[in-house]
């Protein structure tokens, strides 16, 4: 094959992947939300033209020169009549950029915007920017929420993996034009998962936290943080309270995040955020719900046991196996389009609705601690149903 037909070859591929339609998967029930077939994001779905020179001139092999390895945790907004997502790609370098993308349907057929956006760098910048949370907050800006990762200064030349985690903030009117704010700033020495809340409490501004000691461990902190703090520019807060603990022999053990900014209903503030236990096979990330109190946003009114969505079948494996992350939800009247990426390698939609993810959240029975009130709850199932089924002539096979 020419170079012009290999060329021809990959931008026709991409366009069959970009445009094709994508379908719910209905091997999989539960009630409570719809997995779908495709992934809405692979690197794949990545423009030719942001991986190849297709200039015969510069590159006669038309070999790939800046591969994308992921497409992964992606920012969700509906605005306007469309799904925009701001999706962290991540180039064979390591090094995570946001790209945009836009679609009519929220579950299909994104595609992306002319180039990566440029965050506006700060005097002295992180090295690796991901995981964008977007936040259409009451003062009116679109708050873009991130993570900044750098090598912090004095470790010994030895040590190249310690890292340190902080909390970047852009905002915009149209998505298009972002303005660059001080990083966030709060008590603890590291920061990840910081979303902000998206109407004022009290006339601040408020931000759910995740305080850790370290890159990795959250050591002392204990679970996802709630601050307040007068101004987004910069954002300074005060003390962070946890409102949602991590807790022994649970999906949440060794640490939990909050993920997109909580949705508001009737009946409280709907969280979708990710908890991590620790297992021989490593750190396994599933995403949980809880929902907080429209008055009081620090407390707890629901949570269901349990995990909400973990990697299922093909999700379990890739860069970073059994996992999967969200940070970004998009909400157009009651229905809820979940984006969740597996094992920081792709980049997947579940749909649902507002009433059911609350039927979930209060009619789920929360954790109950122990195996034998969890052995209790089960039975207490089974007997209902063995009495309903019998009373309404359903066959339940039975030892
Ligand atoms: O690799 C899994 C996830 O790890 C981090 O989440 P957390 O801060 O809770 O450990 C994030 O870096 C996230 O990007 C990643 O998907």
């Amino acid at each position: 094959m020419n170079f012009d037909e290999r060329l021809r070859q990959l931008l026709s591929r991409h366009e069959t992947l970009i445009v094709k339609p994508n379908e719910v998967n209905d091997s999989f029930y539960n009630g409570v939300y719809k997995r779908y077939r495709n992934c809405v994001l692979t690197r794949d779905h990545t423009p030719v033209h942001w991986r190849y020179d297709i200039n015969p001139e510069t590159n006669p092999r038309l070999i790939e020169r800046l591969g994308v390895n992921a497409a992964m945790n992606a920012g969700a907004i509906y605005l306007d009549g469309k799904f925009y997502l701001m999706a962290r790609m991540e180039g064979n370098d390591r090094k995570s950029f946001f790209a945009i993308v836009e679609s009519q349907t929220g579950v299909d057929r994104f595609h992306f915007w002319d180039k990566p956006l440029l965050v506006p760098e700060l005097p002295s910048d992180g090295t690796n920017l991901y995981d964008m949370r977007l936040v259409k907050h009451e003062d009116g800006w679109i708050y873009g929420i991130f993570c900044v990762e750098s090598r912090p200064r004095g470790v010994v030349e030895s040590d190249q993996s310690v890292a340190e985690a902080q909390c970047g903030i852009i905002r915009s009117k149209d998505l298009i034009n972002w303005e660059r704010l001080p990083n966030f700033e709060s008590p603890s020495p590291q920061q990840r998962n910081v979303v902000l809340h998206p109407e004022f409490v009290d006339g601040k501004y408020a931000w759910y936290t995740r305080p850790q000691d370290g890159f990795i461990d959250t050591g002392s902190g204990g679970g996802i943080g709630l601050a307040l703090s007068d101004s987004a520019n910069p954002a300074v807060c005060g003390q962070e309270k946890i409102i949602n603990k991590r807790i022994y022999h649970t999906i949440k053990e060794v640490k939990n995040g909050a993920g997109a900014a909580p949705i508001k209903t009737s009946r409280g503030w709907l969280h979708i955020a990710h908890g991590v236990r620790n297992c021989a096979s490593g750190l396994r990330y599933v995403l949980y719900v809880f929902v907080t109190d429209l008055n009081d946003i620090s407390r707890v009114i629901a949570e269901p046991g349990g995990y909400f969505i973990a990697p299922l079948g093909d999700e379990r494996i890739g860069d970073v196996s059994n996992v999967v992350f969200s940070n970004g939800i998009a909400v157009r009247d009651e229905e809820v389009f979940i984006y969740y990426a597996s094992c920081d390698t792709r980049l997947h939609v579940a749909t649902s609705d507002i009433p059911t993810l609350l039927d979930y959240a209060f009619n789920n029975p929360e954790d109950a601690v122990r195996s034998g009130p969890c052995t209790r709850q089960r039975i207490d199932l089974i007997e209902r149903n063995l009495s309903y089924a019998s009373q309404y002539g359903f066959n339940i096979r039975q030892a």
